[in-house]
């Protein structure tokens, strides 16, 4: 029996197909429920007790080289059949899709390239603060609506721990801890208590900067804001300034550039003004200096700030905030990068 065994293992050892008809008999001659093995099992029970251990060793081999030989050649088979295409070498090959950055860490990284390479250096803060480094350093009255639990994340009803509703708070932490010239830029998560819709979320990524030095001035900012407008929206784009108010900067101003899609004509995107409303500015005000300890009288400032999702939503013309969040891998593949093989 046993040169019976080694005469098959012999045999299993050398079968070769590239026939699934072939293959498939090959088993059952081998495997199925009467083949050549299954009758050596029956046998075995008549093998003399001595030499059980080595009849058997032989078997299991025996079993074990069959069920292989089989799985590797019909799995050859399988993988011929997909690359039957690449026998002609002239077709073009698959594409792989590679995946990519999200398309707010793209606009995220594009802005801090354009302010790197006027030398502003990058900071970033924590995302849970204290009522002194997000509201009261920067100015903000006691009773200014921002501060309400309406609009702002407290953290455990602890109205003196919040979520951070702007990356001042960072500014104000890097005023405190060095010395002018100060020139920076704050990338980062800002949190408001607000009503989840197209066009708002209570999550969204903000980019301030801020530049501290003796006579800085208002001309100084327009300046900066033309070469960000020209970098981010192209070399022909116009700027204008609205005057505004926030409690943070005295005088400020909203900064408008010419619609991107119309060129200034008008157009559904710009609501026919020409003009898109990118971010908000101002000079630091005094006050907020002398809270960081900056001697105002020796040192002034500019600050802006801008939502990286608007600038998003303009520079790829989407309609809808929520579509940043949701992770739909319908709405991120229109921005991934494409490799052909
Ligand atoms: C310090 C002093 C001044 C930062 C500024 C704005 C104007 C502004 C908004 C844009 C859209 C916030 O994301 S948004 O909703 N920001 O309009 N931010 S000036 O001014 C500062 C910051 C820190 C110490």
């Amino acid at each position: 029996m046993l040169d019976k065994i080694k005469k098959i293992l012999h045999e299993v050892e050398n079968f070769r197909s590239t026939d699934i008809e072939e293959i498939e008999q090959f088993r059952i001659r081998m495997l199925g429920r009467k083949g050549v093995i299954g009758e050596f099992f029956s046998e075995f029970k008549a093998v003399p007790g001595e030499l059980k251990k080595e009849y058997g060793a032989w078997l299991n081999e025996l079993k074990e080289k069959a069920t292989d030989k089989i799985l590797a050649l019909r799995s050859a088979l399988e993988s011929k059949d997909n690359s039957q295409t690449v026998s002609d070498l002239s077709l073009p090959g698959e594409t792989v899709y590679l995946g990519s950055r999200h398309p707010i860490s793209v606009i995220q990284e594009e802005i801090i390239g354009i302010f790197s390479r006027i030398g502003y250096t990058v900071e970033v803060g924590p995302e849970i603060e204290d009522d002194w480094h997000n509201f009261s350093a920067l100015n903000f009255p006691v009773d200014h609506p921002a501060r309400d639990m309406q609009d702002t994340f407290f953290i455990k009803k602890n109205p003196d721990i919040m979520l951070r509703t702007h990356t001042s708070s960072v500014q104000i932490r890097v005023m405190q801890s060095h010395k002018p010239p100060i020139r920076s830029i704050f990338p980062g998560r800002v949190f408001r208590n607000e009503a989840i819709s197209a066009r708002s979320h209570c999550i969204f990524h903000q980019v301030e900067g801020l530049y501290i030095d003796k006579n800085v001035s208002f001309a100084d900012l327009k300046q900066t804001l033309l070469y960000f407008s020209k970098e981010m929206f192209g070399e022909d784009t116009q700027i204008r300034l609205r005057p505004s108010y926030f409690p943070f900067t005295e005088p400020s101003a909203e900064l408008d550039v010419s619609c991107n899609l119309c060129g200034g004509k008008g157009c559904n995107l710009c609501k026919y003004t020409g003009w898109l409303e990118i971010l908000g500015c101002g000079m630091v005000d005094p006050n907020v200096l002398e809270n960081c300890g900056i001697d105002s009288k020796e040192y002034t400032g500019f600050a802006f700030g801008m939502g990286i999702e608007r600038q998003a939503l303009l520079k790829y013309g989407v309609k809808d905030i929520r579509l940043f969040f949701e992770n739909d891998i319908r709405f991120l593949k229109q921005f991934r990068s494409v490799l052909s093989s």
